[in-house]
């Protein structure tokens, strides 16, 4: 029972350790090099999970629809996991307590597991290892993985690149169709939900969705017609048939092959990341490599060269080591 040790943790995840998995949680979370052992040989029990986001402006109500919905998918007789990734604080530099204090009722149901994580880091409301924590808990075997990020204007767009179907998150306070046009809201959603519908306004907004989706006919193939639902998480209404939603978005996705499509481009992200990672850690470990870097930002200071030129010059460099 040594739970700091890789290779029992990828034996206990699978038999379904809890904290097996929250440990291995923690060393993805801290790029600790135990961790790689641990993503390489889970690896393989991975792809089961279907991985819903849910994104939109701060304080929509997502956490409180997170809530709602996984004990919807839980009743479904699914397994369900819920990674909540808050923005951190420059100046405390960990995650909030908030989404920990607000899901209270999910936590308190023992078969829900959540884990939230700081999106330092990382770009746009994703934190940089996000994606690897939701494949460690894809092998532990949930079938539903909810992953709620904080959006503001093209932030969510990593979300949208990391999930099987993004659910973007609007109250009616959010403003008209046309500003979610402009945001990019439109390109990344595949259902959009106006939250706090029990407030003025949200059939209003809705209209105005409709309205600005119907002048854009040719959004993803056209083939899958945006839904726009109302929901009100704080009475759990409209959470039944925004899962119903998710379910048809997910028969859609198989039906038309793109669901393979898109896990394929998100496996096609992670392989660009480790290379772009294993490059850059030779190219900057290397002793030599690294006096051809002081010397080059020394002219730079001085004028002699721009850091254009300079960085052809280091890449010849590199490639002359080979
Ligand atoms: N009136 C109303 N209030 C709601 C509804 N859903 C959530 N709220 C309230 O909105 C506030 C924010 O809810 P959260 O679930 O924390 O929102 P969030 O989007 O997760 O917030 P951040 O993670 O901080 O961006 C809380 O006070 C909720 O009780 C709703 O359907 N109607
Ligand atoms: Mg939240």
């Amino acid at each position: 029972m040594n739970y700091n040790d890789a290779a029992f943790l990828t034996e206990r995840i699978p038999l379904g350790d809890k904290r097996a998995l929250s440990r291995a949680i923690t060393l993805v979370e801290n790029e600790d090099p135990r961790a790689l052992k641990i993503e390489r040989d889970l690896y393989s029990l991975t792809g089961k999970a279907y991985r819903v986001g849910i994104t939109g402006p701060p304080g929509a109500g997502k956490s409180t629809l997170v809530n709602v919905l996984a004990k919807e998918f839980k009743s479904r007789g699914n397994k369900v996991g819920i990674i909540a990734v808050d923005p951190t604080s420059p100046f405390t530099g960990g995650a909030l307590l908030g989404d920990r204090i607000r899901m209270g009722a999910a936590l308190a149901d023992h078969e829900i597991f959540m884990r939230s994580m700081a999106s330092r880091g990382g770009t746009g409301g994703l934190a940089r290892t996000t994606t690897q924590v939701a494949d460690v808990m894809d092998s532990f075997g949930f079938d539903v993985l909810i992953i709620e990020t904080v959006g503001v204007g093209q932030l969510e767009l990593d979300i949208a690149g990391a999930v099987d179907t993004t659910v973007v998150v609007l109250v009616p306070e959010a403003g008209g169709g046309v500003q979610a046009m402009k945001a990019g809201l439109i390109e990344i959603a595949d259902i959009f939900a106006i939250n706090k519908a029990d407030r003025d306004g949200a059939e209003i907004l809705k209209s105005e969705l409709q309205d600005a989706l119907s002048l854009m006919p040719a959004i993803k193939n056209g083939s899958w017609d945006l839904p726009v639902k109302l929901t009100v998480a704080l009475e759990g209404r409209g959470v039944k048939e925004l899962v119903d939603t998710v379910y048809k978005h997910k028969e859609h996705l198989e039906a038309s092959g793109k669901f393979h499509k898109n896990r394929q481009s998100q496996a096609e992200i992670k392989i660009r990341d480790i290379v772009r990672a294993e490059i850059g850690k030779r190219l900057w470990m290397n002793p030599s490599l690294k006096s051809v870097l002081d010397s080059l930002s020394g002219f730079c200071v001085e004028g002699k060269i721009d850091p254009y030129s300079a960085a052809r010059t280091f890449l010849q460099s590199a490639e002359a080591q080979r």
